[in-house]
């Protein structure tokens, strides 16, 4: 666990976003937690087990893999979030919480998980602000390129979406959607604390190089941005 105090403090919310891994057992061909014991070995600094889509583990097996993959997590010292699942989360007591638009109110969350970590998933200036006001620690910004990996995902934005946040809101960012390992200095360049991705490490051959070639290339672009 993540000792939190008090509500996240902002260089340490940028630091864990780098590189940010979601995942649920329909993003992967075997054992999720083996992914995220790989990802994370490759430099994955958070996960968010997002369980979703027409086969989605129920209870018991839901929460029995989200404690196996919130180990992991534990294990290497970094923050395990639960997608939506607000009652998951405070059972397995994680680190935080992400939910979308289309999900609980990002307020009441805030009320019902104190002072963990609160993610919530924006799509326009409007959404950024009003997720600010009710408490999110970060915003998740997306799609950014398409995507395969979300049903009903919205429209790609492209990086200029997150240029504009970062104008109206200090809060954290993270960019989402189609990510790879060539698009991810776009997305940190244009004002991202990182990226968010599924597919390029879950359905990667070697999830391990797979992250460490991902934050060679953030690591880059934000050395790249200071120069
Ligand atoms: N949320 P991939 S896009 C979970 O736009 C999720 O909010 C999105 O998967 C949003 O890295 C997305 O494989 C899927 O494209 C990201």
């Amino acid at each position: 666990m993540i000792s939190i105090d008090s509500r996240i403090e902002d260089t340490r919310m940028r630091s864990y976003l780098r590189l940010y891994l979601v995942l649920g057992s329909g993003n992967c061909e075997g054992d999720p937690a083996a992914v995220v014991e790989d990802a994370v070995r490759g430099g994955v600094t958070i996960v968010q087990f997002r369980e979703k889509g027409a086969n989605a583990l129920k209870t018991p097996a839901k929460k029995e893999l989200a404690m196996r993959i919130q180990s992991v997590c534990r294990r290497h010292g970094i923050p395990f979030l639960v997608n939506d699942d607000v009652e998951l989360a405070l059972a397995l007591n994680a680190d935080g919480v992400h939910v979308g638009q289309n999900d609980e109110q990002a307020a009441q969350v805030r009320d019902r998980i104190g002072n963990k970590i609160l993610g919530v998933s924006v799509h326009s200036a409007a959404e950024a602000l009003l997720a600010e006001e009710q408490g999110a620690d970060y915003l998740g910004v997306g799609p950014i390129y398409s995507t395969a990996s979300k049903e009903d995902a919205l429209e790609p934005q492209g990086t200029a979406i997150i240029q504009r946040l970062t104008e109206i809101t200090s809060l954290p960012i993270v960019g989402i959607g189609g990510i790879t390992a060539e698009r991810a200095p776009h997305v940190i360049r244009a004002g991202a604390d990182g990226i968010a991705v599924i597919s390029a490490i879950t359905h990667a051959e070697d999830r391990y190089q797979a992250a460490k070639m991902l934050v060679s290339r953030i690591t880059d672009s934000i050395t790249w941005n200071f120069a």
